[in-house]
């Protein structure tokens, strides 16, 4: 039996911490047809089940054409079961909506609640799951009674952790879940694919997101794909990458550059290395000591790489390096300033910053 365990989908979220209004109602589009597509998957793939570990809705209110095109895709599929766990109640909006509960779209609440998801064959690979609330997860890990013959998921949102914290709700003490009979653990809430061994018998799993949307969430995303053997219970997992679009992050050192052209040249080299997609999303940092006469000029470079990428940007994170030495005999006005800031009470970075800015001043040009 196949069955593929997600999470975190963040289906309408706003996505306008970077994009313009035009890409993020574009990227929105593309994150709710990944989750349809992941559907389109299941049922190409004879996959019985999905699993959503939370997160599906990034809130409570969500646009009437994003819950009609759920609702629709589920509603579609009647031989694939939904089994869906509310994150932080994100669901609630959506689920307030429908007029009625589709017959294969199953929900949980605050205790366990099992479902068995072969019924009409073998009956023996049982789903159990809950959403966490404030204060009442010690009892929840106490209540978990499994049947260590059948194939045991069970499902959780909330970050792992091996010991219960007093203060965090949504903690999911690993240790509390230990030999319990437990087969595979499947979480949402990290965004990135992890999978670890549980106990003996089980393994925990973040499927992680199916779409990065910004870039602490680089590199690939997409679901696990489970295959669950009904005979022997043996099972295989795989992490199936399934991302229309990759964010990335490039560092770029640029030290001992001495001017902008130099610093072009350092990052298109590194961008002829990096071999990114033109659909990439991509976040370019330029790192090092570069001297304070250098201009930068980052604002022209992000505009010029821009148009290679569906998204670009330059952030400017080099330190400012102050030849003092070749200031020393310099008997302008210039060299004169320099001077006096060298003996000022500042730290270095300070210093620099001030020269830079004194120098661009003293050559009457706009300071960026
Ligand atoms: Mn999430």
């Amino acid at each position: 039996m196949k069955i593929i365990h997600c999470a975190d989908i963040h289906l309408d979220s706003s996505l306008s911490a970077h994009l313009d209004e035009r890409r993020a109602k574009m990227r929105r589009e593309e994150i709710l047809n990944t989750f349809l597509k992941m559907i389109d998957y299941a049922a190409a793939h004879e996959v019985q089940a999905i699993l959503i570990a939370g997160d599906l809705f990034d809130a409570r209110r969500v646009q009437a054409g994003v819950r009609a095109a759920v609702e629709s895709a589920i509603r579609r599929h009647p031989d694939i079961g939904f089994y869906l766990l509310r994150g932080n109640h994100e669901a609630s909006g959506f689920l307030d909506a429908l007029e009625e509960i589709p017959e294969n779209l199953k929900l949980f609440g605050e205790e366990w609640t099992t479902y068995c998801l072969n019924p009409s064959v073998k009956g023996n690979i049982m789903l159990t799951g809950a959403e966490l609330a404030p204060g009442k997860t010690e009892e929840l890990y106490d209540s978990l009674v499994l049947d260590y013959d059948r194939f045991n998921i069970v499902m959780l949102h909330g970050q792992q952790n091996n010991y219960t914290s007093k203060n965090r709700a949504e903690v999911i003490a690993l240790g509390k879940l230990r030999n319990k009979g437990i087969d595979y653990l499947a979480l949402g809430h990290v965004h990135e694919f992890h999978c670890e061994e549980l106990d003996r018998r089980g393994r925990w799993c973040y499927s992680g997101c199916l779409e990065g949307r910004g870039f602490d969430e680089c590199g690939e995303h997409g679901f696990v794909l489970l295959d669950v053997d009904e005979e022997s219970l043996a099972y295989q997992y795989r992490f199936v990458p399934f991302a229309s679009r990759t964010l990335r992050v490039l560092e770029v050192d640029v030290t001992g550059c001495t001017a902008f052209s130099g610093m072009e040249d350092a990052v298109e080299d590194a961008l002829a290395e990096s071999e990114f997609s033109p659909e990439d999303m991509v976040k370019i940092v330029l790192a090092g000591r570069v001297d304070v006469t250098v201009e930068k000029h980052v604002d022209l470079l992000s505009r010029r790489l821009a148009e290679r990428f569906f998204f670009l940007k330059i952030y400017d994170e080099t330190k400012l390096l102050v030849d003092y030495d070749s200031f020393l005999l310099d008997m302008s006005l210039k060299g004169e300033f320099v001077r006096q800031v060298k003996a000022a009470e500042l730290d270095e970075e300070t210093k620099a910053t001030v020269i830079r800015y004194g120098l661009q001043a003293l050559a009457g040009e706009v300071m960026e």
